[in-house]
């Protein structure tokens, strides 16, 4: 009698032991999204560059799903950001445009992001990288304090950014509320509207840059690290970053957090900077391209993602971990800085097989690569759903059996089975914003940009932008280029894509 009963209490034991084994593996993936900052569809061997070989990531494809036709709603970096974390169209909120490097918060605290959707599930949080959202409750924060709001009060547990783009002052990285190696006898300050402090101005002072401005472009104050950036800053020496270790410095947080997570299921933000400029790749890496600094920084890129991968494996994380891979806007050559991204392109096609870059409306600035892989659940292969980095945020609640409170993420539509390759249909429509205003439209397979009097090149950038006084329409299936306009052939289509792109815009959007 006694035996059975210690036999029926060791039956148990091991029943409740292998249980919970399972439900941790199976159920509960860890999940990774990265962000590259101004990545190209066409920057990858795995879509098609063959000027740059970007080994890691063509085997995160191989092993995963690499989407053809997946969009930032944006096709610059704030707005993205902005859609990613809270589910709604940035455009819908006003002063959702690039943000200087003093904005406050612009994401609600009171609404479900996409780290809290983690978080209710039992996840831990982590934000490793550029932040770009603002910080703090207004513009005259004080630097050398307690910084809040900001990522730990939109749900990400632990954070270790930097504030806005590598190029805007401070030039410094925050891990939580604080600034790293910040020092109360030499207290940060910044302002964007005045030169403060006596640290040297590109403008005054080009002959001590590293690396030159490009003519009327701006970057042209506080000089960094030999960089003149956006905006002013003085004091905070020991802080300030170096701009070649700003990758390895984010690579070795999340190489942390994941290592003390072994034991939790974790949801990490690993926002990159590469390749937005300034491109200042570690001095390894300097020249390995052979495509100049915009080519070496995506080198470096890739061999971070290498690490990381690395990383999962020795922890045994490899299999049930879920990786989304995209890029926040599409590619720029030239946004500032003379670095060689022109004149040593030698072919190269950052844009793949389409029309526009950063700022534009056209396919390139928000159509993206796009890179799914949890080996534990996933099939690999190749995926042409319409699918939006909005949509993460109501895929993942389905994933982890959460409810999003009414009003919540609006625009976030459940794709789950799409994004985990078990449904070929995605979003029936999706509206794309250039460098301002929403103009475009996305259904099926057309696509409609609606007249707008903004410059058609934007030369500084030396990008289209799409603007047009005639409408456009274009076949995407059979011209993915956007080169046959068949807004005459098809008024009545014309008409239809007008009139969904008005409905929606005047739905729920704040007036400016
Ligand atoms: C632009 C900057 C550009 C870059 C961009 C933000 C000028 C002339 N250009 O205003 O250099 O910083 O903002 O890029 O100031 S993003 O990827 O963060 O949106
Ligand atoms: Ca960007």
């Amino acid at each position: 009698m006694k035996n059975r009963t210690l036999l029926k209490t060791i039956n148990t034991f091991l029943l409740l032991m292998s249980g919970a084994l399972v439900s941790y593996s199976q159920q509960k993936p860890n999940v990774i999204y990265i962000y590259a900052d101004d990545l190209g569809y066409g920057d990858l061997s795995c879509y098609g560059a063959t000027k740059l070989h970007t080994p890691n990531l063509d085997k995160l494809a191989k092993s995963g799903i690499r989407f053809t036709n997946a969009h930032a709603t944006s096709a610059t970096c704030t707005p993205s950001r902005f859609a990613l974390m809270t589910g709604k169209y940035p455009w819908r909120k006003t002063g959702t445009g690039i943000l200087p490097g003093n904005a406050a918060l612009i994401i609600p605290t009171n609404k479900t992001t996409l780290p809290q959707v983690f978080k209710r599930a039992g996840y831990a949080t982590a934000i490793v990288g550029k932040w770009h959202l603002g910080l703090g409750d207004s513009v005259n924060k004080n630097w050398n304090g307690e910084i809040k709001p900001g990522p730990n009060e939109v749900g990400f547990d632990y954070s270790f950014i930097f504030p806005a783009t590598a190029d805007r002052v401070p030039t410094v990285f925050l891990e939580n509320h604080r600034v790293v190696a910040s020092d109360a006898n030499d207290p940060i300050a910044v302002d964007y509207s005045k030169k403060i402090g006596n640290d040297p101005t590109g403008k005054e002072h080009p002959e001590l840059l590293k690396l030159k401005s490009s003519p009327g472009q701006g970057h042209d104050n506080t000089i960094v690290n030999g960089i003149g950036r956006i905006g002013y800053m003085s004091g905070g020496y020991q802080a300030r970053w170096v701009d070649e270790e700003v990758s390895a410095t984010f690579l070795f947080k999340v190489e942390q957090f994941i290592t003390d997570h072994r034991q939790k299921p974790f949801f990490l933000y690993y926002a990159l900077t590469e390749p937005h400029v300034p491109r200042m790749p570690a001095t390894r890496f300097k020249g390995t391209s052979g495509l100049g600094y915009r080519g070496d920084d995506i080198l470096q890129l890739d061999w971070t993602i290498g690490q990381l991968m690395k990383t999962l494996e020795l922890n045994g994380m490899a299999k049930n971990t879920l990786i989304i891979f995209s890029s926040d806007n599409g590619p720029v050559l030239d946004d500032g800085y003379q670095d060689g991204a022109v004149t040593l392109l030698s072919g190269h096609t950052p844009w793949g097989p389409m029309r526009g870059g950063k700022y534009s409306a056209l396919e390139a600035g928000t159509r993206l690569p796009f890179i799914v892989s949890w080996p534990a659940q996933v099939k690999p292969g190749v995926s042409d759903v319409l699918f939006s980095q909005m949509d993460i945020l109501a895929s993942v609640a389905h994933l982890l059996n959460q409810q999003i409170p009414n009003g919540d993420a609006e625009d976030s539509e459940d794709h789950l089975d799409a994004l985990l390759g078990k449904s070929k249909q995605g979003r029936s429509t999706l509206i794309e914003q250039g460098s301002a205003d929403p103009t475009a439209i996305i259904k099926g397979d057309w696509k409609y940009i609606k007249p707008h009097p903004g410059v058609a090149y934007m030369k500084d950038v030396g990008i289209e932008s799409g603007n047009s006084p005639s409408p456009q329409l274009y076949n995407l299936k059979d011209d993915i280029g956007e080169k046959n306009n068949l807004a005459d052939t098809y008024p009545d289509k014309v008409k239809e894509l007008d009139q969904l792109l008005k409905n929606e815009i005047s739905r729920n959007t704040e007036k400016k």
